[in-house]
């Protein structure tokens, strides 16, 4: 794997050779964090044979260290061969397909249901050719996407008249999410099954992430598995940690880029 971003590797842990764990974690060898990069974040080289909990515990301090310095995290180390970056707030998240795959619409909505992959590729689909522009500063230009509208997922769960925004939850069980019900409602608000011509992969959110058209990356919450209306915005990760609610590109968080829609 070449490392393209900017950013240097971090140095090895602080850990006297008693300390150190003996072999990397099964999980952490694995996409996306590639075998031969998790030992150079090691700073043990490909010789290097690591594991254990101790190692779990230090990349997780190491991944929190990283996100004070570069909010949106060690993933700016990780290109994905097609512009984006890969981003995850945690080390290994779950991987979903037809056969496992749940989407839970709840919260004040009549009639509260969970969706299935089938189900979901069932529903009318809409196609959007928008670009994706992080907040840290990389856009991916004219991106196929293709999905369930948001606002038909709504329609169909039937939203109560005390709703008001729409709080996301991801099945790597942390990144959270948030729009208003307005928002939520516009045609370029897409609960998407693919992405680039193909069905979501699992390093982009799949099999099925939201794409947010008018706002910054971080809104288009990846492995989405929860849609919960509330009576108020709830705060997101980002949000939680700094980042505007509202995110429209080049009206928020003090950035000028060009807004893509
Ligand atoms: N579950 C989850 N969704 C997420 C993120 C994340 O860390 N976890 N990062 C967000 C940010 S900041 C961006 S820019 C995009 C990146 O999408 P990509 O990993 O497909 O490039 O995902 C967004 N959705
Ligand atoms: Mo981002």
């Amino acid at each position: 794997m070449t490392i393209t971003a900017g950013t240097e590797p971090p140095e090895a842990p602080e850990q006297s050779e008693a300390e150190r764990p003996e072999a990397v974690p099964a999980e952490l060898t694995g996409a996306p964090v590639g075998r031969r990069l998790v030992l150079g974040l090691l700073g043990l080289g490909a010789a290097g044979v690591v594991t254990g909990r101790a190692i779990q515990d230090w990349l997780a301090r190491r991944l929190s260290s990283l996100q004070q310095n570069d909010p949106t995290g060690l993933s700016d180390l990780l290109p994905l061969g097609n512009n984006f970056r890969y981003y995850s707030i945690v080390g290994s998240v779950p991987v979903k397909d037809a056969s496992n795959y749940e989407l839970k619409i709840s919260g004040l909505v009549d009639n509260p249901v969970t969706l299935t992959l089938p189900q979901l590729r069932a529903m009318m689909q809409t196609d959007l050719t928008l670009d994706f522009q992080c907040v840290t500063g990389w856009r991916v230009l004219d991106v196929p996407w293709r999905g369930v509208k948001l606002a038909d997922l709504l329609d169909a769960a039937g939203v109560k008249t005390e709703g008001r925004a729409v709080r996301f939850t991801c099945f790597d069980d942390a990144y959270t999410e948030s729009l208003t019900l307005q928002q939520a409602r516009r045609d370029d608000v897409i609960v998407a099954l693919e992405m680039l011509g193909e069905p979501v992969t699992h390093d982009h959110g799949g099999p099925v992430r939201l794409y947010v058209g008018p706002m910054y990356g971080y809104k288009s919450a990846k492995w989405l598995s929860g849609i919960e209306i509330t009576g108020e915005v709830k705060r997101g990760y980002w949000e939680g940690r700094g980042y505007d609610i509202d995110a429209w590109v080049g009206e928020s968080n003090g950035r000028n880029d060009v807004p893509t829609s």
